[in-house]
């Protein structure tokens, strides 16, 4: 087994014996892990406060499957692939289940930056055939700040959709309501379009797609707000598998689905997004 380094003041890297890379970071402000599988934010807690991010207890952090809860990255594609990328490819693309590259570490007054990347490979280009440079940076301080940037280094553009799926603790459904996500949504449980009347509440499954949210999309729970901020992305995704689909998921307890809620700032428009050659876009969410 690898030792543990110190990167920073404020930040390790270990290699757990059952896991992959882990960066463990706690400062003034708050305790964070992020996997170096998938650029995955696994935990977010600012010091004093409730954990702002929801884990599965059964996750698999071996690197075997995709994470579930924390921060997935979906890339380049959104829930199943796209007819242009093709069937039998994985869902949410490959990102989250792709070994990045830390390539910094930095602590400033505001927090700890830390700056990963993933670049396309033999494996990538046989499920995508682009080049391409992903790079998340993730600010770890009184806010978590995620800003996911496409780089298409090819020599033809690239079309891609993608997620920040973030999975939020929440301490009961029955105590949450979510204002903020705009009137007209998707429902893809149903195939129906729906229209959202006051704030959004959680009595079943749900897996909706708010294509005119509020840049501020917050999340009452009790006392507590939790605001998700997010910029340059075209929808918010919001699911909960409820009891069913918990139940259907070897990763997710029973009864995970009442303490967690995806709010997910998202690029799902069928045409997604094209960057050209040598141009690049980000998104970003901002929990607060
Ligand atoms: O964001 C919602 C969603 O696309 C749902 O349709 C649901 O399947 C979920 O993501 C989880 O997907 P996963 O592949 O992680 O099981």
């Amino acid at each position: 087994m690898q030792p543990t380094r110190t990167l920073t003041a404020h930040c390790t890297l270990s290699h757990p014996a059952d896991g992959q890379p882990l960066l463990t970071i706690n400062n003034e402000h708050a305790k964070a892990e992020i996997s170096l599988f998938g650029a995955h934010v696994l935990r977010y807690q600012r010091h004093g406060e409730p954990a702002s991010l929801w884990l599965s207890d059964k996750a698999v952090l071996d690197g075997s499957k995709p994470i579930r809860g924390g921060i997935p990255l979906c890339w380049p594609w959104f829930g199943p692939a796209p007819a242009r990328v093709g069937s039998g490819k994985p869902a949410h693309g490959f990102a989250r289940t792709s070994l990045w590259t830390l390539d910094g570490v930095s602590d400033h007054g505001d927090g700890t930056l830390v700056h990963l990347s993933l670049r396309d490979t033999d494996a990538s280009r046989a499920l995508w055939p682009h080049a391409f440079e992903l790079e998340l940076d993730v600010l770890v301080g009184k806010e978590l700040s995620l800003v996911l940037t496409t780089r298409n280094t090819g020599k033809t553009p690239l079309t891609c959709n993608a997620a920040l799926h973030t999975y939020l603790q929440i301490s009961a459904p029955e105590a949450v309501s979510v204002t903020g996500l705009g009137e007209p949504y998707a429902d893809k449980l149903t195939g129906q379009d729906g229209q959202q009347q006051g704030a959004l509440t959680l009595s079943a499954a749900m897996d909706r797609i708010y294509r005119q949210a509020e840049a501020m999309v917050m999340v009452k729970d009790g006392d507590r707000t939790t605001k998700v901020v997010s910029g340059n992305h075209d929808s918010v995704v919001v699911w909960n598998p409820w009891a069913e689909g918990a139940t259907a998921m070897t990763d997710m307890s029973d009864d995970g689905y009442r303490t967690m809620l995806c709010v997910e700032a998202a690029i799902t428009a069928d045409a997604g997004i094209t960057v050209a050659p040598d141009e690049e876009h980000s998104f970003s969410t901002v929990i607060i």
